[in-house]
């Protein structure tokens, strides 16, 4: 067969686009410390001291902001382990994740 198949083109340029990214989300709360929100920005969103501190300071201001932007799984993981460690600690910290884009 030498035409080819409109569904199997469509699947080989969506296997060539690059997977949808999702932002990671950390929403301000009253309770967490904020050496614990600079701890969790540097430990599992690799930020530097200094922009762990900025961003905390944001949310604490602004009420949410960006901790990174990753893949679907990695995101969920990282998610699911701030989450827990939070919990572990006793801290009411919430983190959620937004797509980057609509398409
Ligand atoms: N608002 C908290 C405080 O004053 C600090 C904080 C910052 C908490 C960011 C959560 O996502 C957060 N201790």
């Amino acid at each position: 067969m030498t035409k080819r198949d409109g569904a199997t083109q469509l699947q080989e340029r969506q296997a060539l686009k690059r997977p949808p990214l999702y932002r990671v989300l950390l929403i301000n709360d009253d309770y967490t410390p904020m050496e614990f929100v600079v701890y969790v920005l540097t430990r599992f969103f690799r930020k530097s001291e200094a922009e762990a501190q900025r961003i905390m300071l944001a949310v604490h201001h602004q009420g949410q902001g960006v901790a990174g932007v990753y893949t679907r799984e990695v995101a969920e993981t990282k998610v699911t382990q701030v989450i827990g460690l939070a919990r572990s600690e006793g801290y009411p910290l919430q983190v959620t994740l937004e797509p980057e884009s609509n398409d």
